[in-house]
Parts: structure tokens; C-alpha cells; sequence
């Protein structure tokens, strides 16, 4: 099935930057997939060309007439000639979110033009190892870090519901998140509990002068769900983010400045005192040891790459050779194509890692990451809190896969 026509357009993100949306046309259907931002991200990423006009130059000057006839079903050739064509190791020349829109939006088109919802087709072009039927929900309650104005360091803090159902994740998830609201507007004298970039609440902690400060969120987590009523199905869980305030050697939490040690006694103290299940980029981007020892030192504990591994294949094997994470965040725009970040999960199922696939703090209406997260049966998928648009799209979207297939 040829490739008829590649278009693009600029749009809006959640954060009011420009992004583009890519169409990919075919004889029989049509896939458009347009490409979200992130803020914390690792240094290794596929390099994101921020210059709009430049990003859609790219895709009408050169991407397009190349892509042109070729076949929309063969994703793996679409990409190859996609990463030939950059030529570079980090995406930089043609774009990371210039590739990746142009990767998935094929996909959507080839499974349109075949009649098939996205999760269907991406079961016809890689097969791995399932997790759950329905990947746990991760719900970014509070917003922190480079996600939020506050002055709250670690970046996110999560209520996970303990359940197969969809439905009742939300359920759970929208009450606990109200109550969350409660329980800032009037504990914490904040009049009205501001929203951060992915939906969740920020708070106000003031001058962070002690490790009390980073574990506030995780108390203000447990009574909302113990007000909710959800204690004995709902758990915690954190993306620390710790790269973005790692400077000098150090990370610079408020007015202290910590050592990855320091930092693995506030993760073992709040291990113990919350009903803690994961805990993402404890440390920075290039401490695969600290990550090693922190989950030798907690079984059960799931500690999750990001930017230490940033969906990709060779940083995802550096890993495995450290021994640093048992799970990974996928994020397609990481890598920059389709094929790459399947060969990544694929890579991590064979070694028993748990993907969790994830949005970017700057998003769109996109949903294609939540039927990525129902094809291969992953563990999670984390699409910040139940609130804002950009962010419902994923959940309301894996709620319909999931009660309809
Ligand atoms: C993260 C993401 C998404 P960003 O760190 O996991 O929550 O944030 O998109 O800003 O990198
Ligand atoms: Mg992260």
C-alpha cells in the first residue's frame, strides 16, 4: 500500500509551543500523528528542532519526496530510510519529532488503510512478552520540578490504582485527585490549587529546607486516598527527575546539597514509611550504579529508567550490563521512529524489564501511546493526572480499547 502524501501542519501543545502534526496519506486511509515535548529531557534524546518552519522544511523538502510511493505497510523500511536520510546519531539534522511524526503517522495510516484499529496493527509487526492485559495507570497527581513554578524539586508523584479495570482506575484516580485539590486549598493556605504542566496540582512548600519537604506530596497522597477510601488498592509512586537538579556534582535540593547516598537514605526512609511501588530517575542520568544498588537494596521496589535509558536500544543494554533498572519508561519521541522503540520494549521484555509507555509534559490530543501501551500487553502507562484534554485523550482512549475489544 503506497504512500500517496505526506502534509504537515504547525498546531499549539499543552504548553503553548508550537509542535507539528504530521498526515500520511495512502491509497485507502489516512494517519495523522502529532508530536508532543518534553521539558526534563535526558541528554541522549533524539534532538527535537525546536524552529518550527525548519521541522516543516524538512518534511515538505526532503522527507516527503523521498517517502513518496514507498510502502506504508513496511515500517521497518520506512524507518530505516527515515534514519538514513538524518544520517546523524541523535536525529539532529532532519529532526527527532520530525521522524517520529512521520514514523507513527504510517502506522496509523497503514492500519486505517487495513481496517485496523492502531493497538491491532502494532500486534502485526512485532510480537513480545505481555505484562497485564491492561497496563497499570500511573496518575501524576503532584507536579513538581520543571513541571510546575513551585519550588518543589522532584518532578512527580503518583497514585498507581491496584486494579485491571480501566473504569475503576479512573474512578479512583478522579476521586483521590479531588480530594488531592481539598486538601491543598485548605491545609496549606494555598486559596486555589494551580495546576502544573501535566494536570496534577503544584504545591506551595515554600523554601525547601529539609528532606520533610520532598516527602509533604507523599503525605498529602495518603490521605486523600485514605479519605477516598481506596487504601487497600491504591499505591504511590514517583518520578524523581533527579537529572534536572543534579549541578556540580550534587544534587541541589532547596538550600542542601545532597549525595546520591544522601538521596538513597530519603528514598529508603520514604520506602518505608509510604506504600511506595516505583520510584523513576531516582538519580542522575549517568549513575547506573546508584540505580543498581538502590534496587538490589528494595526487592519488590520498581525502579524505572528514563533518562537513563531514553527508549534506546544501546543505553537500554548499558543498563542491562550495569543491572541499574527492572523497569523502563518508553517514549516513541525519545528515539525518534516507530521501529527503534519496538526494538527497545522487545529488548526489555526478553530481559523481564517492565515498560511503562509515557506521555511528555508538553502533549497533544494524540492518543497513539495508549494503544502502544494495550498491543503488547505492557505494565504501565503514565499519561499524567486525570484532568486537562491532552491528557484524558490517552485515558478515555484505552478505556474505549478496553471496554470494546
Ligand atoms: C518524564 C516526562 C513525562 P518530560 O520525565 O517522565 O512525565 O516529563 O516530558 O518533561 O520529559
Ligand atoms: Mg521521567
Amino acid at each position: 500500500m503506497r504512500i500517496r502524501n505526506i502534509s504537515v501542519e504547525k498546531i499549539l501543545n499543552s504548553r503553548s509551543d508550537f509542535t507539528i502534526s504530521v498526515t500520511v496519506v495512502t491509497e485507502n486511509g489516512r494517519g495523522t500523528f502529532s508530536v508532543p515535548s518534553g521539558a526534563s529531557t535526558g541528554s541522549r534524546e533524539a534532538h527535537e528542532i525546536k524552529d518550527i518552519n525548519r521541522s516543516i522544511a524538512n518534511i515538505n523538502g526532503i522527507v516527503a519526496p523521498k517517502l513518496i510511493g514507498a510502502d506504508a505497510q513496511n515500517q521497518s523500511e520506512i524507518d530505516s530510510i527515515l534514519q538514513e536520510m538524518d544520517g546523524s546519531q541523535d536525529k539532529s539534522n532532519l529532526g527527532g519529532n520530525v521522524l517520529i511524526g512521520v514514523s507513527v503517522a504510517c502506522a496509523k495510516a497503514a492500519a486505517k488503510s487495513l481496517n485496523l484499529e492502531p493497538w491491532q496493527y502494532l500486534r502485526g509487526i512485532e510480537d513480545m512478552k505481555t505484562s497485564r492485559p491492561v497496563p497499570y495507570l500511573f496518575f501524576n497527581l503532584i507536579n513538581g520540578g520543571k513541571h510546575a513554578r513551585s519550588k518543589l524539586p522532584f518532578q512527580e508523584y503518583h497514585i498507581v490504582p491496584q486494579t485491571m479495570s480501566v473504569s475503576e482506575s479512573l474512578e479512583i484516580s478522579s476521586a483521590v485527585m479531588k480530594n488531592v485539590r481539598d486538601i491543598v486549598a485548605s491545609e496549606m493556605s494555598q486559596s486555589y490549587a494551580n495546576l502544573g504542566d501535566e494536570g496534577g496540582v503544584t504545591i506551595d512548600t515554600g523554601e525547601i529546607v529539609d528532606t520533610d519537604d520532598v516527602k509533604k506530596p507523599l503525605q498529602i497522597l495518603t490521605h486523600a486516598i485514605q479519605n477516598t477510601g481506596y487504601s487497600s488498592m491504591t499505591r504511590l509512586s514517583m518520578d524523581v527527575a533527579a537529572s534536572t537538579f543534579y549541578m556540580n556534582n550534587s544534587y541541589q535540593i532547596g538550600g542542601m546539597s545532597m549525595t546520591a547516598s544522601d538521596l538513597a537514605t530519603i528514598y529508603s526512609e520514604m520506602t518505608r514509611d509510604f506504600d511506595i511501588m516505583a520510584i523513576e530517575d531516582p538519580f542522575e542520568e549517568n549513575d547506573f550504579v546508584s540505580f543498581r544498588n538502590l534496587k538490589n537494596s528494595h526487592s519488590g521496589l520498581y525502579v524505572v529508567g528514563d533518562d537513563l535509558t531514553v527508549t534506546n536500544p544501546g543505553m537500554l543494554n548499558k543498563a542491562l550490563k550495569e543491572d541499574s533498572i527492572n523497569s523502563i519508561i518508553i517514549k516513541p519521541n525519545q528515539i525518534g521512529t516507530l521501529t527503534e522503540t519496538l526494538q527497545t520494549m522487545k529488548i526489555a521484555r526478553e530481559n523481564n524489564i517492565e515498560c511503562i509507555v509515557s506521555h511528555r509534559s508538553g502533549e497533544t490530543d494524540d492518543d497513539f501511546i495508549a494503544d502502544l501501551s494495550y498491543a503488547f500487553g505492557c505494565f504501565g502507562l503514565k499519561a499524567g493526572a486525570p484532568n486537562r484534554g491532552e491528557r484524558i485523550a490517552k485515558y478515555n482512549r484505552l478505556l474505549h480499547i478496553s471496554t470494546n475489544a
